[in-house]
């Protein structure tokens, strides 16, 4: 079986810009199959890092010196890409945390907190990433309130009938995952958003797995937060982007206390900062914000609709060769996915595989992706999942489906 690639894409062409893909790991080509993870960055990412440090370097918004200025510049033109690539209304709605992990703390502390009374429900769907279900556990604690779970069907897809039965008025806070890192599957988010605005709760999106692969408008959305993390999509690590409605994120309490977030401070009064400085404490990664701005140009250059079709045949192809291995259980086969395959191999561990595969070159994760209540919910112990990238190829597949072979016949 062959399925053409997407002719917008030159996939070699792509991989050229990535120089770690070029290496040998264990004797083998490396094969990079671990991008629900993190993905790689292109050269123009690791060169605008380098960049900052080897002529801007300077703390930033304080500094009256060309430094700083040049810094400063290059730091807000970020927050303009960024508002421009989900399609936000102000630049004033994009704060620049460390992660998704942090913006949904950020939210859950700073408007969970404040305005959640005891009695009131938060929803969450069973597929959510334990950064998306221990911040609202903490915050229920604290404030009393309820923590309720969409249940999900046996393809890991969110039960639509079950999240309706669950939203009341009582209902504060709902908080998806746009993709499910451990599914693949694409939730239905635009209409679960409208449903939960009728009875008058806020929505949070976990795009950690949304924004690589597809088009994100938030103002088509209508979510009221959004949050992601740049090392998904071709960015550095320890930077992300929370998107909040200006209305929303004006009427929250600051989430940390520090430089940058006041107006004056004095030890009988401190008055804040506007948004959205007043939720960016402190000195943040500077060279990892700017550097995010040339892996939206990256995307940006691609295009999402290119990726989407390239990624999409990749998710066919594999999907078709590895169900002909007998014994291949998939988990999480819902009609919508990402490029996402979770699986067992029935009489296989996934960490055995997991070890095979790298002998290999292959990277592949095995375990539970910190999504253990969906491994309760499918009754096992963790997957090996195999996530592919804009840079990831048909013949890559094919090796890493011997690969899995090889292995079913030597461990069986
Ligand atoms: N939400 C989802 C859906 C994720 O997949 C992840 C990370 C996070 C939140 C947290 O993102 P972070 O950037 O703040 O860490 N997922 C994974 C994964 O699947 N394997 O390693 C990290």
């Amino acid at each position: 079986m062959k399925i053409e690639l997407n002719q917008g894409i030159d996939v070699e062409s792509v991989r050229m810009l990535f120089p770690i893909l070029s290496q040998p790991v264990n004797c083998n080509p490396l094969i990079y199959f671990d991008n629900a993870a993190t993905t790689q960055k292109p050269l123009q990412v690791i060169n605008a890092l380098t960049n900052y440090y080897h002529n801007d370097n300077a703390n930033i918004h304080r500094g009256i010196h060309t430094l700083a200025e040049r810094a400063t510049v290059d730091f807000e033109k970020t927050r303009k890409s960024a508002a421009h690539f989900i399609n936000a209304h102000e630049v004033e709605e994009i704060i620049f945390t460390k992660g998704t992990t942090d913006g949904i703390n950020l939210i859950a502390q700073s408007y969970g907190e404040k305005f959640l009374k005891p009695g009131d429900e938060v929803l969450i769907s069973t597929m959510e990433h334990h950064s998306n279900i221990v911040p609202w556990q903490m915050v229920c604690e604290k404030t009393k309130s309820i923590l309720k779970v969409i249940p999900i069907n046996d393809r890991g897809e969110i039960i639509l009938d079950e999240f309706e039965k669950l939203l009341s008025e009582r209902t504060k806070i709902v908080s998806l995952v746009y993709i499910s890192n451990s599914l693949g599957t694409i939730n239905p988010v635009k209409e679960m958003i409208t449903l939960a605005h009728q009875f008058g709760a806020k929505v949070l999106i976990d795009g950690a797995q949304a924004t690589p692969h597809q088009k994100i408008d938030v103002t088509l959305l209508n979510c009221d937060f959004f949050a992601f993390s740049a090392h998904k999509m071709y960015g550095p690590t320890g930077v992300g982007i929370l998107y909040g409605k200006r209305a929303l994120l004006e009427a929250m309490n600051p989430y940390q206390g520090g430089g940058d977030m006041i107006k004056n401070v004095t030890f009988e009064k401190t008055t804040y900062n506007d948004i959205p400085y007043k939720f960016e404490a402190g000195t943040p990664n500077i060279a990892g914000v700017i550097a995010l701005n040339e892996a939206f140009q990256f995307i940006n250059t691609i295009g999402l609709e290119g990726i989407q079709h390239h990624e999409q045949a990749l998710l066919k192809y594999a999907t078709g060769l590895l169900n002909e291995i007998p014994g291949f259980e998939p988990v999480g086969t819902a009609e919508h996915k990402a490029s996402v395959i979770s699986f067992n191999i029935e009489g296989i561990h996934p960490f055995d595989l997991g070890v095979l595969l790298d002998a290999k070159g292959i990277a592949v994760r095995t375990g539970h992706h910190c999504t253990q209540p969906v491994m309760d919910r499918f009754k096992i112990e963790g997957t090996t999942r195999a996530s592919f990238a804009v840079y990831s190829t048909m013949e890559e597949i094919d090796l890493f489906v011997q690969a899995v072979q090889a292995v079913v016949k030597k461990l069986r």
